[in-house]
């Protein structure tokens, strides 16, 4: 069919965008002082890793200087922090622990 233009027509498919909440990645941090076993404690209690992973991604902070130990939303990500960095303060340990949107 013509529109009478004599111009092609081009047909532009719209995609509706789904809206994802902006995910968080929360970051452990090597330091000299604080115990590899603390660290491995750590990620078992607040980031629900069994030993094996725990001492792995513990491992990859000591040599690698940071590793990623979880991704989640803003609120989630808030409360891991600040559950490690009072944790470790409690056990006077230097750790430290940090979130940035993905
Ligand atoms: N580098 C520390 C040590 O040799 C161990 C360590 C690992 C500290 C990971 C912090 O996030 C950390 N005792």
């Amino acid at each position: 069919k013509k529109d009478g233009d004599g111009q092609a027509d081009v047909v532009v498919k719209t995609r509706p965008k789904t809206q994802r909440p902006p995910l968080y990645k929360v970051l452990m941090l090597n330091d000299d002082y604080t115990p590899m076993e603390f660290v491995v404690h750590v990620l078992e209690r607040f980031f629900g890793m069994n030993h094996a992973q725990a001492f792995e991604i513990m491992l990859t902070v000591h040599k690698k200087g940071l590793a990623v130990v979880g991704v989640f939303s803003h609120e989630i990500a808030e409360t891991k922090v600040t559950q490690v960095m009072d944790f470790a303060r409690q056990h006077q340990h230097p750790l430290q622990c940090t979130m940035e949107r993905e």
